[in-house]
């Protein structure tokens, strides 16, 4: 199995033509998409994750850090669509709430649901509660799912379910969310159909609701 500690140090050195170089060489000798999403670009950036926190990694870095791992979605993203995309399991609409514009966590997700087979529209970060709305209407989602990574837009997720609510929508599409400062227990809070910790328990609760 691959250990991708070249692919992590280059995330974490901000150094586009090695992650790059890295992941096509991963998948070159036969390595999962799936699993250089997850074990070699998503576990880079938890390392940065907790570098930040630590205070070993600043701000700009970070982001060269977040900008790079995306060069290595992109490369993964249209593998891991080709190869579950035609499943045809429902349609995601998906987004990070207003005020927050962190998506690295809910771009992974959004990866691996449409791996899977789930076709995503993804409206990006920054999505007011209006705009959630307009989606829904339009595309008829069987999810919407909302990520926040703040602890001052989490309120946010709340606010598009009562406005979900209000449009008489509520019943027609199941709501999940997740980010870092997301609980269980928030979730129930505000009225969502569920909670997921991470990128793959998010694809196992999307399947589950729609089972049943
Ligand atoms: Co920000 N930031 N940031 N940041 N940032 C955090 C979140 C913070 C915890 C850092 C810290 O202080 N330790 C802190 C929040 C504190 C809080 O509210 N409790 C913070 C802050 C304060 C800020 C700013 C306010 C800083 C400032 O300007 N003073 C600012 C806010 C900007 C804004 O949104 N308005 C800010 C800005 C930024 C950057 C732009 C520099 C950059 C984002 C770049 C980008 O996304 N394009 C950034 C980053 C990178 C981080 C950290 C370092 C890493 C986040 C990340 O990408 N993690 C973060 C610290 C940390 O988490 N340790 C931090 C990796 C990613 C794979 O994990 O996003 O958790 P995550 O996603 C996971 C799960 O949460 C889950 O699955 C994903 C994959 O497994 N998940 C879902 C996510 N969404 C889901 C949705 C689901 C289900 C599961 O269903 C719908």
């Amino acid at each position: 199995m691959a250990t991708y500690d070249v692919l992590k140090e280059a995330i974490l050195g901000g150094d586009e033509k090695e992650v790059e170089s890295q992941v096509n060489k991963a998948l070159g000798e036969g390595a999962d998409a799936q699993d250089v999403m997850t074990n070699g670009l998503i576990a880079g950036m938890e390392v940065v994750g907790k570098r930040f926190k630590t205070g070993e990694m600043f701000l700009p870095e970070v982001l060269l850090s977040a900008e790079v791992m995306h060069k290595g979605l992109d490369i993964v993203n249209p593998i891991l669509a080709k190869t579950g995309g035609r499943k045809g399991l429902g349609t995601v609409v998906m987004g990070t709430v207003e005020g927050d514009i962190h998506d690295i966590g809910k771009r992974i997700v959004s990866f691996l649901l449409e791996g899977t087979g789930f076709e995503v529209i993804d409206l990006g970060v920054d999505v007011k509660a209006d705009a959630f709305i307009q989606a829904i209407e339009k595309h008829n989602p069987n999810v919407l799912g909302m990520s926040a990574l703040l602890t001052t837009t989490m309120p946010n997720m709340g606010k598009t379910i009562d406005l979900l609510k209000e449009k008489g929508l509520r019943e027609k599409v199941k709501v999940i969310v997740g980010g870092a400062p997301i609980s269980e227990q928030f979730a129930q809070s505000i009225g969502a159909d569920g909670y997921a910790l991470e990128a793959g328990s998010a694809v196992e609760l999307v399947k589950k609701l729609l089972a049943g």
